[in-house]
């Protein structure tokens, strides 16, 4: 495909014609900031059409026509848990373990050897938490993963699982984080974050890691000189005014760390949870919020688009709504998603399907690392 060019900023300024969507229009193209009420604006009012164009203007600015993607795969320790968030479709409760998995050292370690000689660049752990995998556990595994594979970047654990295991060990975040960093931990995934808003997360994810926690544990691995992820759970019972509040959190403490690497939006999945009552958003509405994210979080470099919870197809649209990036070849490595019914029941693609899919709508695919150092670009 031919590389596109974007309608000129004047001419698009020319056809709105609502005032509030003018300003804030106008607003973008000069790169500032816009704030909360704008931001609830933008998802009140603002249609598909007009966000693909503003998201696509920054997308430019911040990565041009590049799009990224890493070779990755999942590690699931375990899917049984202590905790029961009413969304999740993957877990089971410590009573009926015998459904679930509990992996042990050796097991996953077999799992890592698998990929010896292929080239992968970052494992990314996470999944239930249970107390026989506990600070020791993840410290053991943690430096038989580098000493087996020094070069593989161990993106690993939220701080849902921090905050557990940290409790139990009776250290604090600085201390554990410093242990496991000292073990072999590299950067932090984006999980657990769900929704911050204390009413919401109480009602779908009680019991874990508050939202200030979460947004602590972030910042005390960002002051250590560190790299992370987050995530927002959208389009189950929250509001517009909660996502707007969730992203606004975000991006106070991105301003003063500067540690998130990307911003990954995950869609509410409904099959067989406690929530399968709540219908999924619309694809339209999948786009808006990718879109909005974008001009929303100014601070955050990537907004990621993960393939396999909402399907290639869309995963593909959104890269002309301000995504730029697709995550990974993933292996079929996680169960989370195809067990909440995404469209994608075995995840894995090759380098050649990212890199077609990409190419397919006119952008450029660049292999990256962990921390978007390019590998290749094709
Ligand atoms: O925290 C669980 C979500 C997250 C459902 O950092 C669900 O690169 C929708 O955080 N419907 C874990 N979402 C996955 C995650 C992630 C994924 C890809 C890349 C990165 C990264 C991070 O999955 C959980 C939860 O928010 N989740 N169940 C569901 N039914
Ligand atoms: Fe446990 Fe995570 Fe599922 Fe919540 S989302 S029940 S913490 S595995």
């Amino acid at each position: 495909m031919e590389k596109l060019t974007y309608a000129e900023p004047e001419i698009i300024l020319g056809t709105i014609k609502n005032t509030e969507l003018k300003q804030i229009a106008e607003k973008v193209f000069n790169l500032q900031r816009i704030s909360f009420e704008e931001c609830l604006t933008l998802y009140k009012q603002a249609d598909l059409a007009y966000l693909g164009v503003l998201a696509n203007f920054l997308k430019q600015k911040k990565t041009g026509n590049y799009v990224y993607f890493n070779h990755n795969f999942h590690v699931e320790p375990t899917n049984v848990c202590v905790y029961t968030c009413s969304f999740c479709s993957y877990s089971r409760l410590i009573k009926h373990r015998d459904q679930g998995w509990e992996l042990s050292v050796e097991e996953i370690l077999n799992i890592i050897k698998k990929y010896d000689g292929q080239a992968v660049t970052e494992v990314h752990i996470t999944g239930g938490v249970v107390p026989k995998q506990d600070l020791e556990f993840y410290k053991e595994l943690f430096v038989a993963i580098k000493k087996h594979r020094p070069e593989l970047h161990i993106k690993a654990l939220t701080p849902v699982e921090f905050h557990y295991i940290f409790k139990k060990a009776k250290v604090s975040y600085h201390e554990g984080l410093k242990i496991l960093k000292e073990a072999g931990l590299d950067s932090l995934p984006g999980g657990g974050a769900e929704i911050f808003d204390k009413g919401i997360r109480d009602q779908i994810a009680g019991g874990k890691c508050t939202s200030e926690e979460w947004l602590e544990l972030h910042k005390i691995w960002h002051t250590m000189r560190n790299f992370s992820n987050a995530t927002m759970l959208y389009g189950h019972i929250e509001t517009f005014e909660h996502r707007v509040d969730h992203m606004n959190r975000l991006r106070l403490l991105q301003d003063e760390t500067k540690g998130f690497n990307a911003f990954i939006p995950l869609k509410f999945r409904n099959k067989e949870n406690q929530m399968a009552h709540v219908p999924e958003v619309s694809v339209i509405e999948d786009l808006r919020n990718y879109a909005i994210a974008r001009i929303f979080l100014d601070n955050f470099n990537h907004i990621k688009s993960y393939w396999a919870m909402i399907g290639r197809n869309t995963a593909q649209l959104s890269l002309n709504f301000g995504a730029d990036d697709l995550d990974g070849t993933i292996d079929d490595t996680t169960k989370i998603y195809s067990m909440a019914g995404s469209e994608e029941q075995s995840p894995k693609l090759t380098t050649q399907q990212l890199v077609d899919l990409i190419k397919g709508v006119g952008k450029i695919p660049v292999e990256r690392d962990t921390l978007y150092n390019s590998v290749k670009t094709f």
